[in-house]
């Protein structure tokens, strides 16, 4: 059976699970970003990043490429559009989703993880300029809807979106200004695999943070690319460059 090197938490995971439970692919689940199964993932992943999904001899990491190998698998339902344009579009949103909008989201983010219990503040100006370009993505997200999902129909634009823009509110990202993302919003939470999206997180966060030894790394944070060029964009490298020498701050393997 397929196995994807998952975790209920990160985004990429879960539009990746969402991608097969659209499909109505079994799979067994694996929360690899707990300290125990970092061996595993790395023997899958040398960047030690989920979801990796392992196919029999067949190991493929990154969310799109995960993506697009389900969709090669099982082409049907297909989570692209049916015209080469509305598929440049879908992609062109999944990108968006996976480097600009997670990279903003997880920036501003760290001060609310429950793993990390930080006691200090962001660095001035980090929030607002976040919920800055978080607001410039939402309006062009809002311009870019066709009826009720970003193509039309759904697609992997929309479950690529989803996990992000669904944590936005507590950030202080409003939907309210952007009354087409609050109906696209609405229509996804309605959709079962979102809804089952939505239960398995919740359910985990009550399992994996209960009160007592959490299962996964306390400390650093792993910044990859997108999430580093953010910070840069703003002005922010004197704070990660602090965070670097805390040790709070690792980079992944390059491969
Ligand atoms: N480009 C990758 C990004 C994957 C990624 O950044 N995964 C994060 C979780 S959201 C991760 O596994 N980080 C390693 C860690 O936290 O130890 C994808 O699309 O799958």
């Amino acid at each position: 059976m397929i196995e994807l090197y998952d975790n209920p938490f990160s985004p990429f995971a879960r539009k990746v699970r969402m991608v097969l439970q659209w499909k109505g692919v079994a799979f067994q689940s694996v929360d690899a970003l707990a300290v125990a199964e970092r061996e595993r993932l790395l023997a899958v992943n040398p960047r030690g990043e989920v979801p990796v999904l392992v196919d029999g001899p067949v190991a493929v990491a990154g969310s799109a490429d995960i993506a697009a190998y389900l969709e090669d698998c099982f082409p049907a339902p297909s989570i692209l559009p049916g015209s080469p344009a509305l598929r440049a579009k879908a992609r062109t949103w999944q990108r968006i989703a996976d480097g600009a909008l997670d990279a903003i989201v997880h920036d501003v983010s760290l001060w609310t993880w429950p793993t990390h219990h930080r006691t200090d503040r962001p660095p001035t100006g980090l929030l607002e300029a976040g919920r800055r370009d978080l607001e410039a993505i939402l309006g062009r997200l809002e311009a870019s809807l066709e009826g009720g999902f970003v193509c039309g129909e759904l697609s992997i634009a929309d479950l690529a979106l989803f996990p992000h823009v669904s944590s936005l509110k507590l950030l202080g990202v409003s939907l309210d200004p952007f009354p087409g993302v609050l109906r696209w919003s609405r229509a996804m939470r309605a959709l079962p695999v979102v809804r089952a999206d939505l239960d398995y997180v919740k359910r985990s966060a009550i399992e994996k943070f209960a009160p007592g030894a959490s299962p996964y790394e306390a400390e650093k944070v792993v910044w990859r690319g997108d999430r580093i060029e953010w910070l840069m964009a703003r002005g922010f490298e004197a704070w990660l460059r602090a965070e670097l020498e805390a040790g709070r701050a690792v980079v992944p393997a390059p491969f």
